[in-house]
């Protein structure tokens, strides 16, 4: 009996999906080393945490077609592309790549939609909330960068900003989180 329960539209779309966010996670390592590099240790920090998060992202995509009886097919991973020329280019990059990626995580849910897969649809809203919370800590990192001049910060305001990227958290929180109490 038939146990894949998953088009082959749309089990082509998530093996897809699952190679993009090893892409993801290997943007995000080849700018964390740039980063290292360049010694801003903190920044660098950040970005390696990322990277993780975004394996994890390769795993549910992974496991999600495994338990809809679909077919893992495990590809090669494109090249990150280019090193960062700047601190401001490198959160350029990292948010460029965030909104590129949302964009593909709603083609599947239009996909999921149009094949009334509602086992699909519900599992890719846990990524149009991730990708939500990735722009906004993406915009966050970009107005940073703004503030302590743009391709022009100076050395100690890139040294202020690299301290604090150690401890920033990795989740964002959403403007559906809000109350009055905690804006
Ligand atoms: Fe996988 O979330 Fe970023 O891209």
């Amino acid at each position: 009996m038939e146990t894949n329960r998953l088009s082959p539209t749309l089990a082509q779309a998530l093996n897809d999906q699952m190679t993009n966010e090893a892409h993801n996670a290997q943007i995000y390592l080849a700018y964390a080393s740039w980063a290292a590099d360049k010694g801003y240790d903190g920044i660098s920090n950040f970005l390696f945490r990322h990277a993780n998060e975004e394996r994890n992202h390769m795993m549910k995509f992974l496991e999600y077609i495994l338990k809809r009886g679909g077919k893992v097919v495990v590809t090669a991973i494109p090249a990150p592309g280019p090193d960062p020329v700047s601190v401001n280019d490198c959160f350029e990059k990292v948010f460029k790549s965030e909104v590129e990626n949302t964009a593909k995580i709603y083609d599947i849910v239009n996909m999921s939609m149009a094949e009334k897969d509602w086992a699909t649809w519900n599992f890719m809203q846990w990524f149009v909330k991730e990708q939500t919370e990735e722009e906004t800590l993406a915009m966050d990192l970009l107005s940073k960068i703004k503030v302590a001049g743009g391709e022009n910060a100076k050395d100690t305001a890139l040294y202020n900003l690299d301290r604090d990227m150690a401890t920033k958290p990795d989740d964002a929180t959403l403007a559906q989180d809000a109350t009055v109490d905690n804006p």
